[in-house]
């Protein structure tokens, strides 16, 4: 396993943990640190042995956003040239297996831009999200404007990016950004436990699923729906459906062979 400055990483059992930690600067994110988390997940994308994955901050922060002493001095052609954010970002989008934010803390700017790259959120009661650039001078520039509305809805997504304030948890999970809240020290063990348990179904089903509920962002609902269709029919293909609905009848626990 390569190691790395900015992350730690874990597996338990099928499940691939990864933690950022930049502790000093509350995680805040740059490239470096996107550099090794893209890295850090192509591994588990590519380990047999692991089949969904967690991300996680500290208690205090997932991330409070990009690094604000590294910008402070950029310019425009800075940004521009090295594709200031979106540069790596693209390799979070690529993994096709299961991602789910474990947030506790300040998950701010680019720190709320990637917990909401992950496939769900799971938040701490003490979590805050935010997109706090318009106090600086800038504007979110890694999907703050663009899932943040999608997520939650126009009203509150323009009322956050607008007057740049926080929400806590259970604003987050009334809004729909977070899918629940959990006390703060059972945040880790209700994430893995979720991973564990859809490391438990059929790992190319649970990719099919995850590729399929992204088709709803990107495409007119008739698209998505006859995209549904063809990758639900091709399931009927699948050993593991077999499997799935012959357990059922049998009244047994399911063994997947395609985990
Ligand atoms: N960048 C760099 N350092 C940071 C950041 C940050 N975003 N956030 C906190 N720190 C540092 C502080 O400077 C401080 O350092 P030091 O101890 O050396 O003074 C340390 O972390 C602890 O922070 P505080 O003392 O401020 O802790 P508090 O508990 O008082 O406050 C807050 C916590 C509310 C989170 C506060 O630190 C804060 O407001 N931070 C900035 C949040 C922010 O504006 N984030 C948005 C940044 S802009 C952005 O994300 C652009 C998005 C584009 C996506 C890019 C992704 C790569």
């Amino acid at each position: 396993t390569p190691s790395f400055e900015n992350l730690l990483v874990e597996s338990r059992g099928p499940v691939g943990l990864i933690t950022l930690n930049r502790p000093k600067a509350l995680n805040a994110l740059n490239d470096a640190l996107i550099d090794e988390l893209v890295v850090a997940l192509g591994a588990f994308d590519a380990d047999e042995a692991i089949r969904c994955i967690v991300l996680t901050g500290s208690e205090k922060a997932f991330a409070a956003g990009a690094d604000i002493s590294m910008m402070a001095n950029f310019s425009y052609m800075d940004v521009f040239k090295s594709n200031f954010i979106a540069r790596n970002w693209s390799g979070i989008t690529a993994i096709r297996k299961p991602i789910i934010a474990a947030v506790a803390g300040f998950a701010l700017g680019g720190g709320c831009e990637l917990a909401m790259i992950c496939d769900f959120i799971i938040a701490a009661d003490n979590a805050r999200f935010g997109q706090p650039e318009v106090k600086l001078g800038i504007l979110p520039g890694a999907g703050g404007t663009q899932r943040l509305p999608r997520a939650v809805s126009k009203a509150k997504a323009m009322d956050l990016c607008l007057t740049g304030r926080m929400m806590d948890a259970a604003e987050a999970e009334r809004a729909g950004l977070v899918s629940r809240v959990v006390p703060l020290d059972r945040l880790l063990e209700e994430a893995i436990e979720a991973a564990t348990v859809i490391a438990g179904y059929s790992l190319p089903i649970v990719m099919m699923i995850k590729e399929s509920v992204n088709r709803a962002y990107e495409t007119p609902l008739a698209e998505g729906l006859i995209f549904e269709r063809r990758v639900f029919h091709s399931t009927f293909g699948t050993e593991d459906q077999k499997e799935g609905m012959a357990a059922f009848l049998q009244k047994r626990a399911p063994e997947f062979k395609h985990r």
